[in-house]
């Protein structure tokens, strides 16, 4: 599972351990023990809660003794859908951010960081009016992860809508496609000015509702999104939120039984974590569930990507989310170590459930047949991608080339199944990701994987000093409703910005190969 990725866990020397528990890379500390404005990690001046950061940065956050227990986690807000349609409007324009200390001028939908949760059902339509109130910059949105259409008004990157227009998009939901109940997100994709709206704070979770027939034993459980961002604040430097909250705390009373949607919905940090002591019982992957519940104690969560799980409260007792260091980039040094959440065990043990031993044996009770139609379907054609960069990493490129908006990459007949092999050449971590369709991961770097759910997006390892670094997936290009244009990239949208991103037309027939405008079209109005 690739959030289970050994990643060259780091060894013993290169760990510091300090008296609080809490693990820092060494390097990590050492260069923030040499600044000026250094802070120390020892038990006699942070609190567990409080978060590591380097040298020059401000300690954001609570410190300290008022460092636990800060705030609790927000619910973000909901937009449910009536008589079959959700209706929204989304407005996207500039707006301050306030994360802890930390404050920058930020891009937001409807003013805020955590905008909507968007809450459609299987066979609605969603009827969104997007509005870009940005001074300079034109965008859309992107509906990540639905296989729906992306034609038309509808899940249509190609579309572009420039300051001050509006435009209407019109997305259904087909209740007897390939798309099922899960965790989905939104998100702008005009090719060029992603990163900058995704950072600024523009994207927003998505729940196609009724993930409770799929696994009963969530039906009435508290139900809390875990919605994770990252904001530069300076020298390289990311700070991590959930729900534009830094160091939230979670409540849950021992033995009690929670629903997390873990959703990274920043824009280009690969992130690996865990609960101290916790573990989670993961349901479902990008909103495509497993066949039983599998109890994960360590996360790999790259952009984009989505963990569906069930929490049990522990003893009482504060348990910290923290990110675990680890090296992406092979010239630059790992991010420091982060604390996410503190998670607050407490109250009247909840007797009502069985925990363990009622999740484990749990199993999908709506049986899954898109993965097992992957796993059988007989590979129509193969196809190898090339990730790569220039060396002064201006350019990322698939195949040697940056994303063209007039140029079709690869055609695919509609009803096919075929088998594509990501080759990253280059030292750092590339995601998989393609619009439309789920896929299911077959192989990592020779290895052939056990899936047991399929994915939408996936991290692809770095390269190291002698090979590349492989991923083998096979994508079934069989609902017909994704019968159109869209694209595939790497979610790390800073390099999908620049270029590493391709478009792919699937043909029902030859005569249905264009019947749209290919971008910047559509009908926005003022
Ligand atoms: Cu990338």
């Amino acid at each position: 599972m690739s959030w289970m990725f050994t990643l060259g866990a780091l060894s013993k020397q290169e760990q510091f351990v300090t008296k609080d528990r809490s693990t820092v890379d060494r390097r990590s500390f050492l260069n923030s023990a040499k600044g000026a404005c250094a802070v120390l990690a020892t038990s006699n001046v942070l609190g567990p809660a409080a978060v590591l950061v380097e040298a020059g940065v401000r300690l954001t956050g609570a410190s300290g003794a008022e460092a636990a227990g800060s705030e609790p986690l927000i619910a973000p807000p909901e937009i449910h859908s009536e008589n079959g349609v959700l209706r929204a409007m989304i407005t996207a324009a500039p707006g301050r951010v306030q994360l802890g200390d930390f404050a920058f001028p930020g891009l937001l939908y409807n003013g805020s960081y955590v905008p909507p949760v968007l809450r459609p059902r299987l066979g609605d339509t969603m009827q969104i009016a997007f509005r870009n109130q940005l001074p300079d910059d034109p965008s859309n949105l992107h509906f990540h992860g639905m296989s729906v259409s992306p034609r038309g008004n509808s899940d249509n990157v190609f579309l572009h809508v420039h300051p001050g227009d509006l435009l209407e998009y019109e997305v259904r939901i087909p209740a007897d496609g390939h798309q099922g109940a899960g965790f989905f997100w939104y998100h702008p994709h005009a090719h060029g000015f992603v990163t900058k709206q995704i950072l600024g704070g523009m994207s927003g979770g998505l729940v196609a509702d009724g993930f409770e027939r799929i696994f009963p034993i969530v039906k009435n459980l508290p139900e809390r999104f875990f919605l994770i961002k990252h904001a530069e604040i300076g020298e390289g430097n990311q700070l991590i939120s959930i729900n534009g909250q830094i160091n939230p705390t979670v409540a849950i009373r021992p033995d009690e039984l929670q629903f997390w949607r873990i959703g990274h919905i920043g824009a280009t940090l690969f992130i690996k974590f865990h609960i101290e002591g916790m573990p989670l019982y993961v349901l479902a992957t990008d909103g495509h569930p497993l066949s039983s519940p599998r109890k994960v104690s360590e996360f790999f969560i790259g952009p984009g990507e989505r963990i569906d799980a069930v929490a049990i409260g522990p003893e009482p007792g504060e348990y910290a989310m923290r990110t675990i260091s680890f090296q992406n980039e092979a010239w630059r040094k790992p991010e420091p170590v982060q604390q996410l959440a503190s998670i607050v065990s407490a109250g009247p043990r909840s007797s009502e459930r069985d925990g363990e031993a009622e999740i484990l044996p749990a199993h999908a009770d709506e049986a899954h047949p898109w993965i097992e139609e992957a796993r059988s379907a007989p590979i129509a054609r193969r196809r190898t991608l090339q990730y790569s960069k220039t060396a002064d990493r201006h350019a990322f490129m698939i195949d040697g080339q940056v994303f063209d908006d007039d140029r079709i990459d690869q055609t695919i007949k509609l009803g096919n199944t075929e088998e594509w092999t990501i080759v990253n050449t280059d030292q750092q971590y590339h995601s998989f990701h393609i619009h439309q369709t789920a896929f299911l991961v077959t192989e990592i770097n020779g290895v052939s994987q056990n899936e047991d759910s399929l994915r939408d997006t996936f991290s692809v390892p770095p390269a190291t000093d002698t090979e590349p670094s492989m991923l083998k997936v096979v994508i079934p290009f069989t609902d017909p409703v994704i019968t159109g244009r869209f694209v595939y990239h790497c979610h790390a949208v800073d390099h999908e910005d620049k270029g590493m991103m391709g478009i792919i037309e699937v043909v029902a027939s030859a005569s249905e190969l264009t019947d749209e405008p290919a971008h910047c079209g559509g009908a926005p109005r003022r």
